[in-house]
């Protein structure tokens, strides 16, 4: 075994002992399905009550010509400040209430906000812009928590559904700052990454001084303050960038969107309709313990939750049909 391998064995044995135990993850069950408990945890918020959340975007008709045209011609986009600050700042707080709370930040997604913010008329119209009418978002989600503090990392980098084209969109909001040296976004554009290149990120195989040579010279750093929106298509490669010595924790979330004319992954849902009603809290507490088991691969500490991943996985199943396309299940 390689000096590495022992230490990555010994880092996944101590997660492995750091688990929640059979108590530990019955209480956090109690607490997640109780939806009186989040309202009162984050009173300023609100749980399955949509029309308090409001509107609150900063960008108009020509912010999303301008970004659909970036998107159309580089596969990425960003709108700096696009959102009210109030507006950020309550999310940010939510984030911050959640996890004090010992949560991961992801149960953010608990809260109305995190599921309203994309329906406001200003992004919804960039995402038909983007993806066409009627698209829908699909269930994967996350809420990213970088610490303020030297060498903490964003994900590494990584490509969200490659194969997909111009039928799916991630968005990317800034609840903070996230300058170049709290852990900003960085990417590359589809365009200057070489076949061969696109190839060996697939395989997970090397790659030669060439390649990586152009690659490097052709990353783009999208450092942002709070309350921006970055988007890209799902075969854009994307990082968040490693603390070089800030000390404000970089906050954000991501959302996923498609046409409504393609097959979806199983992964992705179920599938969810923009104009209907939000999802219930059972299916909110579905997408984020679907995003608990398949991120441990980027943020391991998150391995800690594992149990409780698994018991609100098999608890808050949606019916089959409900797993299905929203207009095949009537819902449309
Ligand atoms: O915020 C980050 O560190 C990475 C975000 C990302 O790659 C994603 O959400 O797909």
């Amino acid at each position: 075994m390689s000096k590495l391998d022992t230490l990555a064995a010994a880092a996944s044995a101590l997660l492995k002992q750091a688990e929640l135990s059979p108590a530990e993850t019955a209480q956090r069950f109690d607490a997640a399905v109780d939806v009186g408990r989040w309202r009162k945890l984050v009173p300023f918020a609100t749980v399955e009550e949509p029309a308090v959340a409001g509107e609150s975007v900063r960008i108009g008709p020509d912010d999303v010509a301008r970004a659909t045209r970036r998107l159309a011609g580089d596969g990425y986009f960003c709108l700096e400040r696009a959102f009210e600050s109030e507006r950020i700042d309550k999310m940010r707080r939510i984030v911050e209430a959640v996890r004090a709370d010992g949560w991961p930040a992801v149960f953010s997604f608990v809260f109305d906000d995190f599921w309203t913010i994309a329906r406001s008329p200003c992004v919804l119209a960039l995402l038909e812009e983007s993806l066409g009418a009627g698209c829908l978002q699909n269930s994967v989600i996350w809420t990213h928590w970088v610490p303020g503090a030297k060498g903490a990392t964003g994900w590494p980098p990584h490509v969200d559904l490659s194969g997909m084209g111009n039928k799916f969109l991630s968005i990317w909001i800034s609840l903070s700052e996230a300058a170049i040296d709290n852990g900003c976004m960085f990417l590359i554009p589809p365009g200057d990454m070489p076949r061969e290149v696109v190839e060996a990120i697939d395989a997970k195989a090397d790659l030669s001084y060439a390649s990586y040579s152009n690659l490097l010279h052709n990353v783009i750093a999208l450092p942002v303050p709070a309350g921006s929106l970055i988007g890209w298509r799902g075969d854009v490669l994307h990082w968040g960038g490693t603390n070089a010595g800030g000390n404000v924790p970089r906050v954000s979330f991501a959302l996923e969107f498609r046409s409504r004319d393609e097959a979806f992954t199983k992964f992705e849902r179920p599938m969810i309709d923009l104009r209907a009603a939000l999802p219930p809290l059972g299916l909110r507490l579905y997408a984020i313990a679907k995003a608990l088991r398949h991120y441990p691969k980027f943020e391991p500490i998150v391995s800690r939750f594992q149990p409780l991943a698994e018991r609100l996985w098999e608890e808050t199943a949606p019916a089959p049909e409900q797993a299905r396309r929203p207009d095949e299940a009537g819902l449309a």
